[in-house]
């Protein structure tokens, strides 16, 4: 089993290259932001609670989105591999993730942390809220505080990691083929 973390702030491109890498390698792609939304348009309890988290830019409590993923994982036994794509989030995500994977015997094989200029971040953001119907990506205070909880709580995660020599910084901007290459090269060289 190949497990891989995707990582990198609010608009850096996670979702867009994980829709290639999953086609490319044959991973089961799981985005905690995809799950929540989802509860969201569901109108689940879960969704309710995540939605007044989610509008003001602020994350998800750690109970309810390692909750998810613990289904999710359980829901897939016979998945080849799993790419994280904006999970974990927070140092007791990345615990808790070690823990469900460690009862696999499949740990993460590789975090991929992209890198992009916090301009560039809010441009894609901005640009995407015009046509996404996010509300979290029309309003450039929430998409600024989505950027203030990602240095506070978030780039720790990657800290996480580097401890175990897990973590390849790959530079973010560029086109979407160009940032792909990099990503693919960084997993050839592991998988
Ligand atoms: P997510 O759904 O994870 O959203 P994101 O970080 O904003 O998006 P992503 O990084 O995937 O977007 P992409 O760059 O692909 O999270 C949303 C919210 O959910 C969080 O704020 C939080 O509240 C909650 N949440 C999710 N997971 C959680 C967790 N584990 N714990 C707690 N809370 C959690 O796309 C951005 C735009 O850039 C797109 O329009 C794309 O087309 C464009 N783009 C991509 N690559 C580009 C390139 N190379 N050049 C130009 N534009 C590009």
């Amino acid at each position: 089993m190949f497990n891989l973390i995707l990582f990198g702030p609010p608009g850096s491109g996670k979702g867009t290259q994980s829709e290639k890498l999953i086609a490319k390698y044959g991973l089961k792609h799981l985005s905690t932001g995809d799950l929540l939304r989802s509860e969201i348009s569901h109108q689940t309890p879960l969704g309710k609670e995540a939605q007044n988290f989610m509008d003001k830019g602020q994350l998800v409590p750690d109970e309810v989105v390692i909750g998810m993923i613990s289904s999710a994982l359980d829901g897939n036994p016979n998945a080849k591999g799993f790419l994280f794509d904006g999970f974990p989030r927070t140092a007791a995500q990345a615990e808790a993730l070690d823990k469900l994977l460690e009862l696999k015997n499949a740990p993460i094989a590789v975090m991929l942390a992209l890198e992009v200029s916090e301009a560039e971040l809010i441009k894609r953001l901005l640009k995407r809220g015009e046509t996404s119907g996010r509300s979290d990506d029309n309003n450039e205070n929430v998409i600024r505080a989505r950027i203030t909880e990602y240095h506070n709580k978030t780039a720790v995660v990657a800290d996480y990691y580097k401890q175990f020599e897990k973590v390849e910084m790959v530079k973010g901007e560029g086109s979407i083929d160009e940032i792909f290459d990099r990503l693919c090269k960084e997993i050839d060289k592991r998988a």
